[in-house]
């Protein structure tokens, strides 16, 4: 017979866009660090969701961007269980297709965080067709899931209401903690620059080259754009620079020459958890 009943009910549906606003999304949400999970505990409650390497897509639609989170990191395990407890289901309910990168600088020589950051975006891209990044530190939990990891017509800066500042911008041109940049718009100041070695000026190094490069930033409101912080120690090896503040003002003539196209490190290890995909890189730190 010809009638209809010849493709089986099993047959994949076409999927539809994912909404403009994701629909199940709770607004404010309690954040606490006291309670002493371990990864493993993390893993169980999400190893059904996540696939190898900390990927995440929603299964109900397809997502317009696709997602890599950055994480610049070392010797923070005790923040990484918190952030990834956390951000694994906020970013499920934003229903973004997504992959962690946890960019683990090897050896103890001087901490390089923007360069790390932009070993991340290289490493993301071997791994898929990502169009969008999000640049976090390890110690930092969004208050509010209505604050969207994902990119914007402009440069993003989603940190601006972090505790440690009594929940404002410390200055108004702050652009450290978490952003997110589409591929163009990463690409068109050249990434990051690669020159900051230890504490202090590179997120300001970034912001001048977005503004330099003709762009404006865009940022969530102050009640969406809460952040708590993990209170730690200072970190050793990352001390603040007393060369980087000089630096910045010189990044109208770095920017082309420092930057993603003067990029060098190499990759020691590949390590792909269920939770994040955790890359060690030598990146050549002056001791
Ligand atoms: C600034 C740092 C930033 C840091 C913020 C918040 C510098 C460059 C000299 C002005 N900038 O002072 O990197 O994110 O404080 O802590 O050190």
């Amino acid at each position: 017979s010809n009638d209809t009943a010849q493709t089986p009910a099993s047959v994949t549906r076409t999927l539809g866009p994912c909404p403009e606003t994701p629909p199940n999304l709770v607004g404010p949400l309690y954040v606490g660090f006291d309670f002493r999970r371990t990864l493993e505990d993390v893993r169980t409650l999400f190893n059904s969701s996540l696939k190898e390497g900390g990927r995440f897509k929603p299964t109900d639609c397809i997502a317009e961007q696709k997602v890599a989170i950055i994480i610049p990191f070392r010797n923070r395990h005790e923040h990484l269980k918190h952030w990834l407890y956390y951000l694994h289901p906020i970013l499920m309910r934003q229903q973004v297709d997504y992959g962690v990168y946890v960019i683990n600088q090897d050896g103890d020589g001087v901490f390089n965080r923007a360069k790390l950051m932009n070993a991340g975006y290289i490493e993301a891209i071997k791994d898929y067709d990502y169009d969008c990044f999000v640049f976090s530190d390890v110690d930092l939990v969004p208050l509010d899931d209505r604050n969207l990891y994902r990119c914007y017509d402009t440069p993003r800066h989603l940190a601006v209401a972090m505790d440690k500042f009594n929940f404002r911008l410390p200055y108004h041109t702050y652009f450290g903690g978490v952003c997110s940049m589409s591929k163009d718009q990463f690409l068109k100041i050249n990434g990051f620059p690669n020159t900051y070695w230890g504490w202090g000026g590179e997120d300001d190094d970034i912001y001048k080259r977005v503004i330099l490069r003709g762009m404006s930033v865009s940022r969530p409101n102050y009640v969406i754009g809460k952040y708590r912080m993990i209170r730690h120690e200072r970190d050793l090896h990352n001390e603040p620079n007393p060369v980087n503040p000089d630096k910045l003002l010189h990044t109208r003539w770095t920017l082309d020459r420092d930057g993603i196209n003067s990029l060098k490190y190499t990759v020691k290890a590949i390590e792909k958890d269920i939770l994040f995909t955790f890359i060690t890189v030598d990146i050549d730190a002056p001791s």
